[in-house]
C-alpha cells in the first residue's frame, strides 16, 4: 500500500468512526481514571462533593455539605470559611512553589516581550493592588467593575478583589459603552478598573474612550476609576480626571504592601457576571466563594486533567464565564501555569495559536467550536508547521460541535493521541456539567457525553417525563450542584421565574420537587450520552457568545425611523449562528443604505460588534399569529432558506412570500 493509500484509508476510517476510546497513555496518568466514580457520587450524594471541597484550603471546616432546606436557595459547604485569593495564590507560595509560573501572558504584537508572573510575583502584585483598592475606599461586599481586555492586570484585579472580599463584575471589553453603563447601574457599582487600550490585529484600540462614554451613563456617583496603561507610547494621550488613577502609580505607592486575605463565608459572593436572557435586561448571576471555587477546581482536575506541572491554555476571554472558571479560578486554584493570550488566532498569521502551543509546550488546549471551524477553513498546513506533541488533552465549549470539526480537531491538533472533552455548561452553572471524563469514558463526536458524576442531568418532554433515547427534548438538572448560581443579583424573584418554574412544584419546600431548567434542547442515547441541540429561548449563540434577541431588537427599535424589529439566529458556517434582523420602517417603505448602516451602528453601540447583524431585511410586516405573536420560527426558517411548512395560522400569510423574496435578493 502506498503512503497515500494509507492516508486515505485512515481518513475514511476516521470519517465513519463514531466512538473513540481515550488513549491508554492518557488514562494511565489521568487525575481521574476509575469508572467507579459515578457510582461513588450516586451512592454518597451529596457527601461525595467533599472531593471538590478537599481541593481547597479552608480556614474553618464546613458543618454541612449541602443545606437544601429552602429550595431553590441552596447553600453549599455551609459554615465553612476561606479566601479565594489565598487558595489561588498564597498557598502555592507557602508550599515552596513561589518561583513557578502562574501566568504566562502573550501580547498580540509579536515583537513585544511575553510576561511571566511567578506565583510569588502574582502574590506581590495582588497584595499591592488590594492595598490600593482599600485605600481608594473599596470595602468588603462593594462591587468592583472590571472593564478590561486580556491583560494580566485583569486576573490580578480579580484576585485583589477576592482578597478583600469585594465581588468583581467583569464586563467583556468588546461590549459597548452602553453595556458597561447598564451593568454598573444594575450592580450599583461605584468602582471601575479599566485601561487605555489594547491591540487588535496590529492596531491600538481606544478602550478608555468607550469606558468614559459608559461612565457618562452611570446614574450614581462613581468614586474612582483605575486605568491600566497598556499601550505606552501607542496610547491616545487621554487626560485623567481627579478621580482617575494610574494603575502603575497605585501599585508603586503600595510597593511591598501586605494585605491579609479576609475570611469569607463559603456562601459569600465571589463575583457577579451579567449574561443575556429572554428579556432585554441582562441577568446578574451570583457566584459564591466556597461552592463556585470548589466546583471550578474539581472540574479543572477531573475534566481538564490539570496538574501543577502543566502549562495549560484556555483561549477564551476572561470577560466570559469560561475565562473566569478556566483561565483564572480553576487552574490557579490547582497551582498550574495558565496561559493568557491578548490577540486573535489569525494575527499576524493563521498559525499564531500553534506557535504559542509550541513555544510554551502547552499541555492542554480548551477552545470553542467556532475557532475550530476557522482553523479547518484555513487549513491543516498551519498546525503542521509546528510541533504540537506537548498537547495531552483538548477541549471545546460554548456551542455544539459538529462531528466533522471534532474529527478535524482530533486528527490535526491532537494527532489522534489526545482525548477531546466537549463540555456543556453555562454562566449559571459555574462550571462544566455534561462531558465525558477523559480518563474514563469513550468519546462520541457531536455528543457532549454523560452528566458528570453527581450531576443529575436529564432529557425530558414538556411534562417533565424523561424522553425515549434518540428523541429531542429539554435538558434539566434535577439535583443542585456546588457551582450553581445562588440567585440573580438583587432579584430572587426573577431567579425563581427564569430557572425554576417550568419543571418545579414551586409550592413545595422539598428539594426533590425543584428542577433547574437551563433553556437548552437536547437528546440522549442508550448510553446516557447527551447531545445538546441549542437554546430554546430567545437567546442566540454567535461564535459561542450568548446574545439576547430582545436586547438587539430594542437597540434596533431605538434607531430613528424604525417601527418594529424581530431578530433571530440563522445558521452560519463559521459562527454557528448569525444575527438576522427583520425591520419595519415607520413609513412602511424599505429603508435605504443609510438606515441599514444606522441600524448596524445602533446594535454595535448598544451591545458591541459581536452582535452586528449579518443581514438587515426590510419588510412591510412581520409574520404574526392571530394573537399577535411574532412567528420567530418562521423567520428563522426563512433565514435558513428552509421549507416553511404550514403558515395558515398566520394572521398575514402573504407577508411570508414578500420576506422570502427580500432575503434571496440580499
Ligand atoms: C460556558 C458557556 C451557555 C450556552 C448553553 C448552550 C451553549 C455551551 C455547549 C453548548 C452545546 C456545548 N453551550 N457549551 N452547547 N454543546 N458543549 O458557554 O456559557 O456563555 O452562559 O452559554 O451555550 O446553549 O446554554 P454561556
Amino acid at each position: 500500500m502506498t503512503e497515500q493509500d494509507a492516508a486515505g484509508e485512515l481518513e475514511a476510517r476516521l470519517t465513519e468512526q463514531d466512538s473513540f476510546e481515550p488513549p491508554e497513555s492518557f488514562v494511565e496518568q489521568a487525575n481521574v481514571s476509575d469508572p467507579g466514580i459515578y457510582e461513588e457520587f450516586e451512592e454518597n450524594w451529596p457527601g461525595a462533593w467533599e472531593r471538590a471541597a478537599d481541593l481547597l484550603d479552608w480556614e474553618s471546616g464546613y458543618d454541612e455539605v449541602l443545606d437544601d432546606s429552602n429550595p431553590p436557595f441552596y447553600e453549599w459547604f455551609t459554615g465553612g470559611e476561606l479566601n479565594a485569593s489565598y487558595n489561588c495564590v498564597d498557598r502555592h507560595v507557602a508550599e515552596g512553589r513561589g518561583d513557578e509560573a502562574a501566568i504566562e501572558w502573550v501580547g498580540e504584537p509579536t515583537e513585544e516581550d511575553d510576561r511571566t508572573y511567578t506565583y510569588a510575583e502574582l502574590q506581590t502584585e495582588v497584595e499591592e493592588f488590594a492595598a490600593a483598592l482599600r485605600e481608594l475606599g473599596v470595602e468588603e461586599d462593594d462591587v468592583v467593575t472590571l472593564y478590561m481586555p486580556m491583560i494580566p492586570e485583569l486576573p490580578v484585579a480579580m484576585l485583589a478583589c477576592a482578597r478583600i472580599g469585594a465581588p468583581h463584575s467583569v464586563v467583556f471589553a468588546g461590549f459597548s459603552a452602553d453595556a458597561l453603563a447598564t451593568r454598573m447601574n444594575a450592580a450599583d457599582s461605584e468602582h471601575l478598573v479599566t485601561c487605555d487600550g489594547y491591540y487588535r490585529r496590529g492596531d491600538p484600540l481606544d478602550h478608555f474612550e468607550k469606558a468614559s462614554e459608559g461612565l457618562a451613563g452611570v446614574e450614581h456617583d462613581v468614586s474612582d476609576v483605575v486605568v491600566v496603561d497598556r499601550l505606552g507610547d501607542d496610547g491616545f494621550g487621554h487626560d485623567l480626571a481627579d478621580n482617575h488613577h494610574d494603575y502603575d502609580d497605585l501599585v508603586a505607592d503600595h510597593e511591598g504592601a501586605s494585605v491579609e486575605p479576609v475570611t469569607r463565608d463559603a456562601e459569600d459572593m465571589l463575583f457577579l457576571m451579567y449574561t443575556s436572557g429572554t428579556t432585554g435586561e441582562p441577568k446578574g448571576v451570583k457566584h459564591t466563594t466556597g461552592g463556585y471555587l470548589s466546583y471550578a477546581a474539581w472540574t479543572s482536575h477531573a475534566v481538564l486533567d490539570i496538574k501543577p506541572e502543566d502549562t495549560y491554555w484556555c483561549s477564551a476571554d476572561i470577560g466570559w464565564i469560561t475565562g473566569h472558571s478556566y483561565i483564572v479560578y480553576g487552574p490557579l486554584a490547582l497551582g498550574t501555569t495558565t496561559v493568557m493570550y491578548e490577540g486573535t488566532p489569525d494575527y499576524p498569521n493563521e498559525d499564531r495559536l500553534w506557535e504559542i502551543v509550541e513555544e510554551y509546550e502547552t499541555t492542554q488546549l480548551y477552545t470553542a467550536p467556532t475557532a475550530i471551524r476557522a482553523f479547518m477553513k484555513w487549513g491543516a498546513e498551519y498546525p503542521e508547521q509546528h510541533d504540537l506533541s506537548s498537547l495531552r488533552l483538548l477541549g471545546t465549549v460554548g456551542e455544539p460541535i459538529n462531528p466533522r470539526a471534532w474529527k478535524w480537531y482530533y486528527k490535526h491538533i491532537g494527532g489522534e493521541d489526545c482525548p477531546i472533552v466537549d463540555t456543556w455548561w453555562q454562566t449559571e452553572t459555574g462550571g462544566m456539567m455534561v462531558t465525558t471524563l477523559p480518563g474514563v469514558g469513550d468519546m462520541k463526536p457531536g455528543s457532549a457525553g454523560p452528566a458528570l458524576p453527581g450531576v443529575d442531568a436529564r432529557v425530558v418532554d414538556t411534562k417533565g417525563d424523561e424522553v425515549e433515547p434518540g428523541r429531542a427534548g429539554y435538558l434539566t438538572v434535577d439535583k443542585p450542584w456546588p457551582g450553581m448560581l445562588r440567585t440573580l443579583y438583587n432579584n430572587d424573584e426573577r431567579f425563581v421565574s427564569e430557572y425554576w418554574t417550568e419543571y418545579s412544584d414551586t409550592e413545595s419546600s422539598d428539594a426533590e420537587d425543584w428542577v433547574y431548567f437551563p433553556e437548552d434542547g437536547a437528546k440522549i442515547d442508550d448510553d446516557g450520552y447527551i447531545t445538546v441541540l441549542g437554546r430554546v429561548d430567545d437567546v442566540i449563540n454567535v461564535s459561542g457568545h450568548r446574545l439576547g434577541t430582545m436586547e438587539i431588537e430594542s437597540a434596533i427599535v431605538g434607531v430613528e425611523g424604525v417601527a418594529e424589529a424581530a431578530v433571530v439566529g440563522g445558521d452560519h458556517d463559521l459562527k454557528g449562528e448569525a444575527v438576522y434582523a427583520y425591520v419595519l420602517t415607520e413609513d412602511g417603505h424599505d429603508g435605504d443604505e443609510d438606515l441599514r448602516e444606522e441600524i448596524i451602528e445602533g446594535v454595535e453601540d448598544a451591545i458591541g460588534p459581536i452582535a452586528r447583524p449579518e443581514a438587515v431585511v426590510f419588510t412591510p410586516e412581520l409574520p404574526k399569529t392571530r394573537s399577535g405573536k411574532i412567528m420567530r420560527r418562521l423567520l428563522e426558517d426563512i433565514a435558513n432558506g428552509e421549507d416553511l411548512g404550514d403558515t395558515s395560522t398566520l394572521r398575514n400569510p402573504s407577508v411570508v412570500d414578500d420576506i422570502q423574496a427580500k432575503v434571496s435578493e440580499d
